[in-house]
């Protein structure tokens, strides 16, 4: 329900009142005068709907630990009704119960309707942020002809999204920005949710919690051999990296997922990036930032079009150990044209609404076996 701002004052009062009489804890009276304080100094950029911070805040009297964590949903205007689809499902499946607060980002302002239409459909906070220029857009020192030449490339190979600007804008600002975006600087881990995916099982547990009790620091539930032409010189030039910069790749890696040579040659196995939960400190750290640097005045991004979810993959599998990552098989999840459906127990649990045959996990383009073989 969208509620006029005007409101809020008195129906927070309100519930406020209800929860002294409940004789609610020091922290959760601390949630609501902090709730009531951005409520009467409202930002542009912050909606704080009603029934949502009801179902937060009912919530939390029942869910007292959470992780200090929000969704990401990187978008444009255009795919409002494919975030509908997702953050619906997010919410039925999963958030509903546990009341984690979303982060929007696009390089345009998000229109009202857009951040009118999903503040109805979210039970608790959200935040819309634009993306700074030079987190998005072409660098300066690309040299234009040789990123036209890279594209034509791609294109006579018909490889996806081979002419497009916006994507390998897209590609970089995932690999190397996101999470250094003023509004999820406040955050330590998040799950990444893209337009139009599906989520095909309840939850009844919080993997923000899992990976931080776990102290795990990247999650996903698909693992694929990438498309080699959009990656040519991906593996040389992290090679160079390992090379140049041996004090940031520690023992007990889990090269393994990437290559099975020792290094020699890269396997094309990557996380499917669309899904991911991780931490947000893992990205932000010097030999994560300090391999985003190389490649990306390496210009791969533009002259060639490499991936977030290679870039991402490697980052991880190079930089922590196996027991570091995880395979969440609880969480079903589909996005086009890949499925992972939970088998057996877990799908009867999770009351799936997914074929359990559907799944990714056990064809050959999967590179699940190689996440399992990391470990030995
Ligand atoms: N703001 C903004 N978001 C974008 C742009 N291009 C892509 N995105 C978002 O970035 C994410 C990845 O883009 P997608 O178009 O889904 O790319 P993909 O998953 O590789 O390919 P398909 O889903 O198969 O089209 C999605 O969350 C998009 O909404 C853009 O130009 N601007
Ligand atoms: C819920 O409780 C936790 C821990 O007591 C607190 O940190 C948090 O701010 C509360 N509110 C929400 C909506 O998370
Ligand atoms: C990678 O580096 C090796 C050794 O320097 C070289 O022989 C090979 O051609 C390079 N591969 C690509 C795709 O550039
Ligand atoms: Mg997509």
């Amino acid at each position: 329900m969208y509620v006029p701002t005007r409101y809020f004052p008195v129906v927070l009062l309100s519930l406020i009142g209800f929860y002294y009489l409940l004789n609610i804890s020091r922290e959760e009276r601390e949630y609501l005068h902090a709730l009531r304080d951005r409520l009467s100094c409202p930002e542009s950029h912050v909606i704080i709907d009603l029934d949502s911070s009801h179902a937060a805040l009912t919530k939390n009297v029942t869910q007292p630990r959470k992780a200090n964590a929000a969704f990401v949903i990187l978008a444009r205007n255009q795919d409002l009704s494919g975030v509908l689809d997702s953050i619906q499902q997010n919410e039925d499946r999963f958030n509903k119960k546990f009341g984690y607060p979303y982060v929007f980002l696009n390089d345009e302002p998000f229109e009202p309707d857009f951040i009118k239409y999903t503040s109805e459909v979210i039970s608790t906070t959200a935040e819309y942020g634009v993306i700074p220029h030079d987190h998005w857009h072409q660098p300066k020192w690309i040299n234009e002809d040789r990123a036209t030449a890279g594209r034509q490339k791609l294109e006579a190979q018909d490889v996806m999204y081979a002419e497009s600007v916006p994507y390998r804008n897209m590609c970089r600002f995932n690999s190397g920005f996101f999470f250094r975006h003023e509004l999820l600087k406040k955050y330590d881990y998040y799950w990444r949710i893209e337009p139009d995916i599906k989520f095909f099982c309840d939850l009844d547990f919080d993997p923000f919690l899992f990976m931080q009790d776990n102290k795990k620091v990247y999650a996903f539930t698909i693992a694929l051999h990438e498309y080699v032409e959009t990656i040519e010189t991906l593996w040389n030039t992290t090679k160079e990296f390992i090379q140049k910069y041996p004090q940031h790749i520690p023992k007990g890696n889990a090269l393994r997922f990437l290559s099975e040579d020792g290094g020699a040659t890269y396997n094309g196995c990557h996380f499917w990036s669309n899904f991911e939960i991780a931490d947000l400190n893992f990205w932000r750290s010097p030999a994560y930032m300090a391999y985003f640097e190389y490649l990306d005045q390496a210009g791969g991004f533009y002259y060639e079009r490499w991936g977030d979810a290679p870039v991402h993959s490697i980052g991880a599998a190079l930089l922590a150990r196996p027991d570091q990552i995880h395979f969440f098989n609880e969480i079903g999840y589909r996005h086009s044209p890949w499925t992972h459906c939970p088998p057996g127990e877990t799908h009867k649990k999770g009351k799936c609404s997914c074929d359990p045959k559907d799944n990714f996990d056990r064809i050959d383009w999967s590179c699940l076996k190689d996440f399992e073989a990391s470990f030995a």
